[in-house]
């Protein structure tokens, strides 16, 4: 019979990402609720062969929902999802409002698919870079625990939204014409440029972006202990992020042992062509449901640590379709 679906931020660049994969999967949908602001209600979405009015959300058109899907901010998830939960859903929230509650699972459904057991009510999606890394690494940390992650990032500009992805090609545009670039969504020019992450920095001179890995990612592995440090970058890429990995075990992991369990892995496309030097690239991974994984070697500088690389669509696995394959391991395990 299905099951009665909202979507919270149904016209963002994740919200609209999450209905067509809702309809590719063939996710039971009984019902299916857009929701947005009152300033983005009004547009109509379609969604399989019906087209549907995007509503302003309020707390009658959260009533009677099983699930919501939510993906909108911190600010509009705190406000809205305790009352879709009064309503009797099971929220499945994009932002960062909720990641590090104790009692709130965080959750990557080729890792972590168990703590969905314990959920009440909210399960929260991690932030994109987080998804990525701990989709390539989990099959390594199972044989032999991870003593401690650097991690670089090249961040695409939809992770900043569906504008800031426009603005980027405003910005070559302007460019290319001998034009200074409009900068009205980023601080700072980003087509032919590139700069570190503009999230609010700590006082050790962290910002929240590369903090999010270091703590989600210790909450899905369950390893407190686990050792990260991450440098994150906004590159002119449109929509898949790039992550350069040194991965450091308590002793040598041998190579092509590691390689053997990345080929095998859930949610991984392994992607290595030496003789072409032939690796992931983000042109490549956008639109794709996988993480694509290369560039695997011995870090040379230390016996301990491996190198590699990923590309991930941002929008798609570091967003809207892991929120869709949460609600599918609920399902599966009897839990909506
Ligand atoms: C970013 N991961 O890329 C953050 C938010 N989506 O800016």
């Amino acid at each position: 019979q299905g099951l009665r679906v909202g979507i919270l931020g149904a016209t963002g660049a994740v919200g609209t990402e999450i209905l067509a994969i809702l309809a590719e999967r063939l996710f039971p949908v009984a019902e299916l609720r857009l929701l947005a602001s009152p300033r983005s209600a009004g547009q109509t979405l379609s969604f399989r062969e019906t087209v549907l009015p995007v509503e302003a959300v309020s707390e009658q058109t959260l009533k009677g929902l099983d699930l919501i899907l939510a993906s909108a901010g911190a600010s509009v998830s705190r406000q809205w999802l305790p009352i879709a939960l009064k309503g009797g859903a099971i929220a499945i929230d994009n932002s960062s409002a909720y990641r590090m509650e104790p009692n709130v699972p965080l959750v990557v459904p080729e890792v972590n698919p168990d703590d969905l057991k314990t959920h009440q009510g909210i399960i929260a999606n991690p932030n994109c870079t987080t998804i990525l890394m701990t989709v390539a690494l989990w099959p390594l940390h199972q044989v032999r625990p991870i003593r401690r992650i650097v991690v670089a990032t090249y961040q695409s500009a939809s992770g900043a939204g569906a504008k800031a992805m426009q603005e980027l090609k405003d910005q070559a545009l302007d460019i290319l014409k001998g034009q200074p670039p409009r900068t009205e969504v980023f601080p700072y020019p980003l087509a032919f440029n590139l700069f570190p992450h503009n999230s609010p920095l700590n006082e050790q001179g962290y910002c929240q972006e590369e903090m999010k890995m270091v703590n989600e990612t210790r909450k899905i592995f369950h390893a407190p202990e686990l050792r990260l440090t991450a440098t994150c970058v906004r590159v002119p890429v449109l929509r898949a992020h790039s992550e350069a990995l040194n991965v450091e075990f308590a002793e040598p992991f041998p190579v092509q042992e590691a390689r053997d369990r990345l080929q095998k892995a859930p949610g991984v496309q392994f992607v290595e062509d030496w003789q072409r030097n032939y690796f992931p690239m983000p042109l490549e991974a956008t639109g794709k449901d996988a993480v694509l994984v290369g560039r695997l070697r011995q870090d040379i500088s230390a016996p301990n640590a491996l190198e590699l690389w990923l590309c991930g669509d941002q929008i798609r696995k570091g967003a809207a379709l892991n929120a869709v394959q949460i609600a599918e391991s609920l399902i599966a395990q009897g839990l909506l």
